[in-house]
């Protein structure tokens, strides 16, 4: 090869490095699909609540990531009313947050039944299928699958689980019209600050404990609101 052939392959290949490490960079940076948040202060009237619809689903699939088989909640984003791996957002501050989550997941008998119990949500309750509870008995009905809870706003909700033995299960998401459970609560955001939620379901599973892999990557069984004023 000649010289001015072996130097534009070398810089050829230069160019390839560079974009590979900016990309991989970028992608460590801003795991979400948005950046890592969802922002539902965007054209937000001072007082008005806000809808948060988020899913949870047994196995991701392949098409949002590189762990299809792991746990993991979704969101909608509130302006293209598409699903998005990114379990992140901006909040308004002193803001009631009507929450909706459909569990497409099975679930268990809790470990803890202080999970089953509906903490820090607007009147103490949730509902599930449109009925009022306080606490799911875990060890009767079909299980609790994960939690949606933020310890610094002392909210907890459990995520009932949907009967594991039925055919058409949610294998991958976004799960549409298959069986799930639809949980609404309302909460209420507060003073500005960074508040993580996360589950405390261990339901990673095949991982130490099953508080690995899903439980502990960001996008999956947790993420943060970012209460802004
Ligand atoms: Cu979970």
């Amino acid at each position: 090869m000649s010289l001015s052939g072996r130097l534009s392959t070398a810089i050829g290949l230069f160019v390839v490095a560079v974009a590979l490490i900016t990309w991989s960079l970028l992608a460590f940076l801003h795991p979400g699909q948005n950046g890592g948040y969802t922002d539902y202060t965007v054209g937000h009237a001072a007082g008005a609540p806000v809808n948060v619809e988020m899913q949870s689903v047994g196995a991701i699939g392949t098409g949002f990531g590189n762990h299809p088989t792991w746990v993991s909640y979704l969101q909608k984003d509130p302006t293209t009313g598409k699903w998005i791996h990114d379990t992140s957002m901006i909040l308004p501050a002193d803001t009631v947050v009507h929450m909706t989550v459909l569990n497409y997941d099975s679930g268990s008998p809790l470990r803890n039944q202080q999970w089953g119990q509906v903490q820090g949500t607007i009147g103490g309750t949730a509902m599930l299928n449109g009925k009022s509870f306080k606490v799911y008995n875990s060890y009767a009905g079909t299980g609790v699958g994960h939690t949606f809870a933020v310890p610094g706003l002392d909210v907890s909700v459990p995520m009932v689980g949907v009967n594991g033995n039925l055919p058409n299960i949610c294998g991958q998401a976004p799960c549409g019209n298959l069986p799930h459970n639809t949980m609404t609560f309302s909460f209420k955001t507060g003073a500005p600050g960074s508040y993580n939620w996360q589950c405390f379901v261990p339901c990673g599973l095949g991982y130490l404990y099953g508080n690995g892999g899903p439980m502990s990557t960001f996008n999956y069984m947790g993420g943060f609101l970012k209460v802004v004023a």
